[in-house]
């Protein structure tokens, strides 16, 4: 290679996601819902937009998308149409992209319903092939890639890949879970050492939501999704900017491309003393979440911790009334919004749990039953099979939990034992 070049690589797009039980909001005027809506059904191609900008500004060499282009494999006309005028914008400036489908829009060989411009190639389900990046006469980079041809390829498809030793650089495109990410399902599953075994220079990734380096040599690389579409996807989301120098060293760049940023705000009780504090306490702290987000839209779930006197209050539905009033004052008709999601209430009467551990009461001999749980491999055996029904009835959904997953299940439940025997003459 006589000169460096770079790209671009991106993943889990999940073009039109559809953004459910936005609609059934209500307690709120129709145009502040509409804006929000509006918003929210448009920022994973606002994100796909942010991509293509910024291989434009980066005059980057190739795209590379590592599959879920889509969220639905039937997907809109919409999504397809915003998707190819996003490549034909890259077509103007010469920037050829490379995509592989994932299990969201695995390829089975019978939607094509458009014409592509030729500067899109997408792999063949199934097999692995290779594409040259070809920059004035000289192959600068060979890009490997296999798209999935069902929804749950449960075969090893790391293992198909194999670089050619004349290949001046190369990159493998693959949807895959890699190490058995518990939240994301086990498709195309493998290892790092899989991944090693193949040679390659530089591995795109897709199919784990948020943004993750395994190696760095060979670099191994998740983008992530480059637009949060739910409480979970916190945080900067984006897709990640690749600089290969002649020598064939790769500085990587994370570049935020999120339209709209979903975060978690929390806020304890525990010196609160009325549901007005609590409103003035959030509506001064969302009023902020903008700045330190780089000014994006915000959508945020509420979680309140801590123990104090106003939890018998947001037990009895006050939570509701608390998120209608932040709504009004944050949201607006149109432009840029903060928009409480939910709030969630993790919260506890005022007491001192270690004094009530101390009583004769009959909540302090459960709780001391309970203090045993930690440790007594006789108990928690008795708790795991008290578990063992759900586990039954719900296939493999529920699955039995982990050491570290009872204990917080062992936490919950003595809140709500707490919460349930409590009488406020106890103590
Ligand atoms: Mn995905």
């Amino acid at each position: 290679m006589s000169e460096g070049f770079s790209f671009i690589h991106a993943g889990d797009l999940h073009l039109d996601s559809p953004f459910r039980g936005f609609e059934h909001i209500s307690g709120i005027d129709e145009p502040i819902k509409e804006n929000i809506l509006r918003r929210l059904r448009n920022c994973t191609f606002a994100a796909l937009e942010n991509i293509v900008d910024a291989c434009i500004e980066y005059e980057v060499d190739f795209l590379v998308l590592s599959g879920d282009i889509y969220d639905l494999v039937d997907r809109s006309i919409r999504a397809e149409l915003r998707f190819r005028n996003a490549i034909e914008r890259l077509a103007d400036r010469g920037i050829p992209v490379f995509a592989v489908h994932g299990n969201h829009d695995f390829d089975n060989g019978i939607r094509a319903r458009l014409t592509w411009p030729e500067n899109v190639h997408f792999f063949s389900p199934g097999e692995v092939e290779y594409r040259e990046v070809i920059r004035q006469g000289e192959e600068i980079a060979r890009i490997y890639g296999i798209s999935y041809p069902r929804r749950d390829v449960t075969e090893n498809y790391a293992a198909k890949f194999k670089r050619h030793q004349n290949a001046p650089f190369a990159i493998g495109v693959l949807h895959c879970n890699v190490g058995g990410v518990p939240e994301h399902e086990n498709y195309s599953p493998c290892q790092v050492s899989d991944l090693v075994q193949a040679g390659m220079d530089y591995w795109a990734l897709g199919h784990v939501h948020s943004h993750r380096v395994l190696k760095d040599s060979p670099c191994i690389v998740y983008a992530g999704s480059p637009q949060g579409r739910n409480p979970r996807e916190t945080g900067d989301k984006g897709c990640c900017l690749v600089n290969v120098s002649e020598n064939g060293l790769i500085d990587l760049q994370f570049l935020a491309v999120d339209d709209v940023r979903w975060t978690e705000t929390r806020i304890s009780i525990d010196n609160i003393q009325s549901e007005g504090e609590l409103i003035t306490q959030l509506d001064n702290q969302l009023t902020g979440i903008r700045s330190i987000h780089n000014k994006k839209s915000v959508v945020t779930r509420i979680i309140l911790t801590g123990r104090g006197p106003l939890h018998r209050k947001l037990q009895s539905g006050a939570p509701a009334d608390i998120l209608e009033e932040l709504r009004l004052r944050l949201a607006g008709e149109d432009g840029d919004f903060i928009w409480p999601e939910s709030i969630k209430c993790t919260t506890g009467i005022p007491l001192d749990k270690e004094a009530l551990r101390k009583g004769e009461t009959l909540l302090a001999d459960l709780l001391a039953l309970r203090g045993r749980a930690d440790k007594d491999e006789t108990l928690r055996s008795m708790l795991r099979e008290s578990l063992a029904p759900l586990e039954d009835r719900t296939g493999s959904y529920v699955s039995s939990p982990s050491e570290a997953e009872l204990d917080l299940l062992l936490e919950a439940a003595e809140d709500l034992a707490i919460d349930l025997l409590w009488e406020d003459d106890q103590l």
